[in-house]
């Protein structure tokens, strides 16, 4: 009898972790995407047209009343990709200087509310990815260069060498006390076929359009949609380095007896995700 009951308790804790973690990794499928449509969108109305047929406050409007197709994501934005020559006449385009982006060990007093006047102007590089456009939620990273901050950079490169969307490390986001992951896709000049080359694409690429997501309150809200909340603990884990697994979501592990891990698919293969479901008391 007892067998019977631990069986049972298995087979629930197995299939209350498996909806919750198909759910998740649908939802953020979904996103991905639209993500994806919203590059094709900046190709053809951005750089398809002479001049653009998009502005800010256009991508704005767009991207606010497109966001119920991108549950899970805080915000969207469009960064140009712009070389050292061309810097002097972008900036002056623009009517302002490309910032660098602050890091967490620097002095947040010195730039309290995060407002890109306060933010130093980019050191010379060969070349620079400041954000032009935003959907209004992330308006605060408008004229930061992303090449500047370490995860925003890697995955811009990675972004444009393969021509799929790729994601960072959860790392935390500005202006946000969370951890975050960053979902990127390359623009390129012109339409690519599915052979071109690492290379060719990286000579091709003109910008690139990026999603954020802060996953606790994200994951939060979607969690709370289904019922037996109370019943259950679950974790998010980036599980991409064995010997340095970072806790994306939930509380601190504490053994209550049975564990069940579903692992997640959130379509970048460099990196592995696992949820890690238990429950809250032992029998
Ligand atoms: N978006 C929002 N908050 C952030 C962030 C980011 N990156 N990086 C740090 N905090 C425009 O890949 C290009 C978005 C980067 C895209």
């Amino acid at each position: 009898l007892n067998e019977g009951i631990q069986l049972r308790r298995e087979e629930t804790l197995e299939s209350m972790c498996d909806e919750r973690a198909r759910m998740l990794q649908d939802q953020f499928n979904v996103s991905m995407n639209h993500v994806h449509a919203l590059a094709i969108l900046v190709s053809t109305f951005y750089h398809g047209k002479q001049p653009p047929a998009i502005d800010q406050e256009t991508f704005g409007e767009y991207t606010e009343r497109t966001s119920f197709e991108r549950p899970l994501t805080s915000g969207v934005a469009y960064a140009l990709r712009v070389r050292h020559f061309e810097r002097e006449k972008f900036e002056k385009e623009h009517g302002w200087t490309i910032k660098k982006m602050e890091t967490e060990d620097q002095d947040q007093t010195l730039a309290q509310d995060c407002d890109p006047e306060n933010l130093d102007p980019s050191p010379v590089h060969d070349e620079y990815a400041p954000v032009i456009l935003s959907q209004d939620t992330v308006s605060h990273i408008v004229s930061i260069d992303m090449m500047s901050g370490k995860e925003d950079r890697e995955n811009i490169l990675r972004a444009r060498a393969s021509g799929k969307g790729v994601l960072t490390s959860p790392f935390k986001l500005l202006k946000s006390n969370h951890l975050g992951v960053v979902l990127t896709f390359a623009v390129y000049k012109t339409h690519l076929l599915p052979d071109t080359t690492p290379e060719q694409r990286i000579k091709a690429t003109v910008g690139y359009l990026g999603a954020s997501y802060d996953v606790p309150s994200l994951v939060d809200k979607l969690l709370h949609q289904l019922a037996s909340k109370q019943t259950i603990v679950v974790n998010v884990y980036d599980t991409t380095n064995v010997s340095a697994v970072i806790r994306m979501y939930g509380p601190e592990e504490i053994d209550t007896g049975l564990l069940h891990v579903n692992s997640l698919d959130f379509g970048d293969p460099a990196r592995k995700h696992e949820m890690h479901c238990r429950f809250k008391q032992r029998p």
